[in-house]
């Protein structure tokens, strides 16, 4: 007879917090039964051999004044990123239709802001509306919003606003010092009003520790309602970046964190973020099977390199798995 294994407490309604306690205890459990009970949440809600694919594109880069310590592009410190002003429309379009082309289903724009001014949010709102003709879905990333920016963007479209909150409250300060948690907070809740979707996650492998973890898992899978999409960034540790030199973290963890917050966000769209170009292919495999269920397709992130192109596609093709809305011969579905 197999031993009986632990139950962790789960809330007793979809409004019920999760307590940073009852992840932990998900976090606890042995590894298949964990990866085994995300892999049965994915199913109720998806098709385990689907990915929704996303391409991104940094349209303006470095130069930024927060002090984030996991990023090239701010100011503080010196990764050796060369900076670009705000992209010319046409080139943004260009490369959205390049990424529509290759596969992409959805075009995420970064910008390196601290928040936007009024002549740069219009800026981006005449990309959204572009990019939106392509037939793409549209996402962007452009620092704190306030209320009136959050629905010039809704107005233009957007289907997606990216705003992580990275880690827990407790270790934020750490990592960040030119913001607070509550400032992200209250940008996602202006974002949330307007009803452009949530893209909302953060980073895993900064030095943090299990409860860390946890607690970052437990403030998203707690925002009411949780986000639509749920990137867990994997860090990549930048030389001149004080956490160049974070040691490595266990890659089961990394796994770990993405069943858990598969169970604890059961309808969100999990994403296996930054740093799969360090992951080898059977990681990414456990990745998917603990409930990842999109991933950046293209050979850029925002600063740093991603898979290539041919290489994603032959992984997809050895896990039978196949871009989410398309038939098996990979032509668009018919709606
Ligand atoms: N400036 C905007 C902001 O911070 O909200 C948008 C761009 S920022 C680069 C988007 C996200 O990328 C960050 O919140 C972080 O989660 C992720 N990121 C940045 N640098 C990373 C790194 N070295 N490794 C992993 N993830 C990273
Ligand atoms: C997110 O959570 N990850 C993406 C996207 N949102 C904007 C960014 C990853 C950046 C990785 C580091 C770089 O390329 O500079
Ligand atoms: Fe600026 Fe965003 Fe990088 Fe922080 S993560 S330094 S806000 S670009």
């Amino acid at each position: 007879m197999p031993k009986k294994l632990p139950t962790p407490a789960m809330p007793l309604s979809t409004t019920a917090p999760w307590r940073v306690q009852d992840i932990v205890a998900l976090y606890e459990l042995p590894f298949a039964e964990l990866v085994h009970r995300a892999q049965s949440v994915h199913r109720q809600h998806f098709d385990p051999t689907e990915l929704q694919l996303s391409s991104l594109l940094s349209i303006k880069t470095g130069g930024c004044p927060e002090d984030c310590g996991y990023c090239s592009q701010s100011s503080v410190h010196d990764a050796g990123v060369k900076g670009q002003p705000l992209m010319p429309l046409e080139e943004v379009v260009a490369a959205a239709r390049a990424a529509r082309d290759q596969g992409a289903q959805r075009f995420c724009m970064g910008a390196a802001w601290r928040s936007p001014k009024p002549r740069q949010v219009e800026a981006v709102a005449r990309m959204i509306g572009a990019v939106k003709a392509l037939g793409m879905e549209t996402c962007v990333t452009l620092g704190m919003l306030d209320d009136a920016q959050a629905r010039q963007l809704a107005d233009a479209g957007l289907d997606y606003y990216n705003h992580n909150l990275d880690t827990s409250p407790e270790f934020y300060g750490s990592i960040i010092s030119t913001r607070t948690y509550q400032d992200r907070l209250d940008t996602l809740a202006h974002v949330r009003a307007t009803g452009v979707k949530v893209c909302c996650g953060g980073i895993i492998g900064m030095g943090e520790s299990r409860v860390v973890r946890a607690g970052l898992i437990s403030q998203l899978a707690n925002l009411d309602p949780y986000p639509e999409s749920v990137p867990i960034n994997h860090l990549m540790p930048i030389p001149g970046t004080p956490l160049a030199g974070t040691p490595p973290l266990d890659p089961f963890e990394f796994v770990r964190t993405i069943a858990v917050a598969r169970i604890t966000m059961p309808r969100a769209v999990v994403r296996l973020s930054a740093g799969r170009e360090s992951m080898d292919d059977a990681m990414q495999a456990l990745c998917f099977l603990a409930g990842a269920n999109s991933m950046f397709y293209g050979e850029k992130l925002l600063t740093t390199g991603n898979p290539r192109l041919q290489h994603d596609q032959a992984l997809l093709e050895r896990l039978g798995m196949r871009a989410a809305g398309t038939t098996a011969d990979g032509a668009a579905e018919r709606a």
